[in-house]
């Protein structure tokens, strides 16, 4: 039988585009290679920073699409905590910019209101405050993206590798598993740090190891979700319910291979990271620190790569910074599967490349 969509990779935007596409009456199927709620990915672990404030207009847009999509799905999965930029200001600037040309809620507070409001956090400028910021479930999103695809006839299969990926005509495309080859009009990869694998050669994607960590807050709160732009590497922080405050240097970490990563903390990015959080965020204790490990997988421009290429969608390249487009980016994807609609200009595959 040949299925409307396979979808190859079963993280967020995987999940999102079953979703999308099973409640556009597609017959899809979604391979995961791993077990639901795996770690070995991007989707992982309970939060995820949510905001609309970019400095570009169609990031803007995409994320005001992807709030309506996320209420429409669980409105438990998305909590509005407000969230701020602070630090170097001439980054901030083109974002309050882009904030207000397109009405979003944003302003500047002075460092001392800023501290008053936030005392966790200590700032030394002018501090740039969106209250429709805050903080996504990451797992429980992933979770409720496959409940409800499967609630639209969509079949979720875990613990099923997708070992190559072929086109076979433009509405054709096959997936070989280690017990089959599947076939279907359109084959979705969105397989996070293991895209360069399944398609080599076709994108500049960078696989990089990560050590974010969770801080055992001291203070009480509240907790914006946060950016510092300091210097070469931003900073991102919110709360994590339960779990303390998670800090991480913004995709700064070593180049690995996902298959044979080694997800160990290493000694000197975490005593950095702790000399930072002394530093900077005072609501914390720097020495209880709890690490994680997870994959950025990384384009040149750091924007993401959702194009179309014949019968094969690929979905890639979050760079980070990704998952609060996720419902949104799961739209994209119907739509470029479904229609012959161009996808985002931004996201466009850089011309030239082969398909396998
Ligand atoms: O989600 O915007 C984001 C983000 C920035 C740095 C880490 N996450």
């Amino acid at each position: 039988m040949t299925l409307d969509a396979i979808i190859v990779g079963g993280g967020a935007m995987g999940s999102a585009a079953a979703w999308q596409l099973a409640r556009a009456g597609a017959r899809v199927l979604l391979l995961e290679r791993f077990e639901p709620g795996h770690t070995r990915g991007a989707s992982h672990g309970a939060s995820r920073i949510f905001r609309l404030a970019y400095a570009q207009p169609d990031y803007i847009g995409l994320a005001r699409e992807a709030l309506e999509l996320w209420r429409e799905l669980d409105p438990s999965l998305l909590e509005l905590t407000g969230g701020v930029d602070h630090g170097d200001r001439a980054s901030i600037e083109p974002i309050a910019n882009a904030l207000a040309a397109a009405g979003v809620p944003g302003r500047w507070l002075p460092a001392a209101e800023a501290t008053a409001r936030w005392p966790g956090l200590r700032f030394t400028g002018p501090v740039l405050f969106h209250p429709s910021s805050g903080r996504l479930h990451a797992d429980k999103a992933v979770a409720a993206l496959q409940a409800a695809a499967a609630a639209h006839g969509a079949t979720i299969q875990h613990g099923t590798e997708v070992t190559s990926v072929a086109v076979r005509g433009d509405d054709l495309a096959e997936v070989v598993t280690a017990g089959e080859t599947l076939r279907a009009r359109r084959v979705i990869v969105a397989a996070g740090a293991w895209t360069a694998k399944l398609l080599p050669g076709l994108l500049p994607l960078r696989v990089t190891q990560e050590q974010p960590a969770h801080f055992a807050p001291v203070a009480p709160g509240p907790w914006p979700s946060f950016i510092h732009h300091h210097g070469a590497t931003a900073v991102y922080g919110l709360l994590t319910p339960g779990e303390g405050v998670k800090v991480g240097f913004h995709g700064n970490g070593p180049v690995v291979d996902p298959d044979t990563r080694d997800y160990a903390a290493e000694p000197g990015r975490a005593a950095r990271l702790r000399d930072y959080v002394r530093e900077w965020i005072p609501g914390v204790d720097p020495d209880r620190d709890a690490p994680i490990s997870c994959t950025y997988t990384t384009t040149p421009t750091s924007d993401f790569v959702v194009d179309r290429r014949g019968p094969l969608v690929i979905a890639a390249g979050f760079s980070g910074h990704g998952f609060k487009f996720t419902p949104a980016i799961g739209r994209l994807i119907r739509d470029l599967a479904l229609t012959g609609a161009p996808g985002m200009p931004r996201f466009a595959i850089a011309g030239g490349q082969e398909t396998p």
